[in-house]
């Protein structure tokens, strides 16, 4: 769905007649929508005829149908389609219906459909640090009461407030704070059909302005971008609404967390850096507005009822600014239940990989942080294989597969570069087959396979195309030397693993 109400209200109506919902952010591919079909057993697909963004139609009934056809059609039953763009697309008689039809014959009012506690409320798919996305679990009760109660403590909500998150009601930010937190609070809560865009650096202010909007919640990213084209933009508009300002994604620099607080909140609002991830339902760290003092760079302190620890490998508590692995020690309200068909995997992947005083009893988080000498959380990024571009979370086996799936592709290792805006870009580095050539056109081929195979967000910046790649005797791909020749940067640390050193050297000269 695009960013219109419909696509708050379809999540509503589900949730009303207690049907799990799966969004699925448009921006992907029809080839990954097919696979969150059949493995989320999806009977009804909710779409438009298309959606705007950065200035273009985007085709997604056209998605949908692709995925049907490709071997969703053995799940897939009906389609409903909300009429958005007013393109020419195809309708299958019998399966697809046009959302303002059956509006038509509906009553006003809906019996509600009362729902168990730990009955799903929905399932979102997620990168993972191995193999395919994972269908995180939510429930009824743990989860809407968590983005309830963190929505109110962190947004210190107030009855006149008209309350904006730029996320997309595709990823986790977007159901937790557009939909569900909100809502449920009672907020004004302000969605918007678009992103900044070259051609429209004022967009996001000039909507602040307009609707006097008074707390603003974005991504890292977009205050990069921002920060790069100056503040003459922001400056041209009246931002005297805003009160409170918050961030989520990625780790945010100090720089530009100052460049937020002064140039955008006039040195007036406090600054929120909430940490939480698809995973934890809602935010875990982070400030609460006007009572724990701020330092530009840190989410500061956990939530009430949240413990965390920074531990080793062993699960030892680590000195004090020290990085490890960050830890949550209890349960929490809003803690996904499993993964979607295959609850091994949820207790390998979150619950058994750190042991804690002895017991595999510990939620690890994928990500690596320090405390500092007063008690605050540096968050300093995934530990894992798990690469954020502008905030979007993309597993680097999801790539490379994609990758290895083109039949000119041998072996392919994928590894993230730090980027000044969008925090990491996608780097590729690929072998062909024996009688293939690389080529410019091949590289171009490449990243139009990846667009295809997953979506737009995970199109490689760049790809690398090398005889072979850096490998272990063991046979495992060295990506800690791939970062480095990404990052530019000088390979150091221990390389006595490496089977063959001369690889090196070529793709210094590739790289
Ligand atoms: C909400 C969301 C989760 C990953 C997480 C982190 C990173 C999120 C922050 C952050 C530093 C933050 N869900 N992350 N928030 N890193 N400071 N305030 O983004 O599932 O899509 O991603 O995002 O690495 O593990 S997510």
């Amino acid at each position: 769905m695009p960013m219109i109400p419909e696509a708050m209200f379809a999540m509503l109506a589900c949730a009303r007649i207690g049907a799990p919902h799966s969004v699925v952010f448009g921006g992907f591919s029809s080839e990954a929508l097919k696979d969150r079909l059949i493995d989320g057993n999806a009977r009804f697909v909710i779409t438009a005829d298309g959606g705007f963004r950065k200035d273009k139609v985007i085709e997604l009934k056209k998605a949908v149908d692709a995925a049907i056809e490709s071997g969703a059609n053995k799940v897939v039953e009906k389609v409903v389609v909300v009429q958005r763009s007013q393109k020419n697309i195809s309708m299958v008689d019998d399966r697809d219906f046009w959302w303002h039809e059956l509006l038509k014959d509906q009553k006003d009012h809906c019996e509600p459909e009362i729902m168990n506690s730990e009955d799903r409320l929905f399932i979102l798919y997620t990168s993972g640090s191995t193999g395919k996305p994972k269908g995180v679990v939510h429930t009824t009760a743990g989860y809407n009461l968590w983005s309830h109660l963190t929505f109110k403590w962190i947004f210190d909500l107030k009855d006149d407030d008209i309350y904006w998150c730029t996320a997309d009601v595709g990823w986790i930010t977007g159901h937790s704070y557009i939909v569900y937190g909100p809502l449920s609070n009672g907020a004004t809560t302000l969605m918007y059909e678009g992103v900044p865009r070259p051609s429209n650096l004022g967009a996001f202010w000039e909507i602040v302005q307009k609707y006097k909007v008074s707390i603003f919640y974005t991504a890292p990213t977009a205050i990069r971008a921002f920060m790069k084209s100056g503040r003459e933009i922001p400056d041209k508009y009246n931002l005297e609404s805003l009160r409170l300002l918050g961030t989520v994604g990625e780790p945010i620099n100090p720089e530009a967390w100052m460049w937020y607080k002064d140039v955008i909140g006039k040195d007036k609002c406090p600054i929120v850096d909430t940490w939480w991830q698809t995973e934890t339902g809602g935010v875990m760290i982070s400030p609460l507005p006007g009572v724990v003092a701020t330092k530009p760079g840190s989410a500061t302190l956990p939530l009430p009822g949240i413990e965390v620890e920074i531990v080793d490998k062993n699960g030892d508590k680590v000195k004090e600014n020290e990085g490890g692995y960050l830890i949550i020690k209890k349960p929490w309200p809003g803690m996904m239940r499993t993964i979607h068909g295959n609850s091994e995997r949820y207790l390998e992947s979150y619950w058994e990989y750190i042991s804690f005083k002895g017991e595999k009893n510990v939620y690890f988080a994928g990500d690596g942080a320090r405390i500092d000498e007063d008690g605050y959380i540096w968050i300093m990024g995934r530990v894992d294989d798990v690469i954020s571009v502008s905030g979007h979370r993309l597993g680097t086996m999801e790539i490379e597969s994609a990758l290895v799936s083109h039949k000119s592709v041998a072996e392919s290792a994928v590894v993230g570069k730090k980027d000044d805006i969008k925090g990491e870009v996608i780097v590729a580095f690929v072998s062909l087959e024996k009688e293939v050539n690389g080529s410019s056109e091949l590289v171009e081929d490449l990243k139009k396979h990846v667009v295809n195979e997953i979506g737009i967000i995970a199109k490689p910046e760049k790809i690398i195309i090398s005889d072979s790649l850096p490998k272990t005797r063991s046979g495992k791909i060295m990506r800690r030397i791939l970062r480095t020749l990404a990052a530019g940067e000088k390979i150091s640390g221990d390389i006595s693993t490496l089977e063959d050193s001369s690889v090196l050297e070529k793709l210094k000269e590739l790289s």
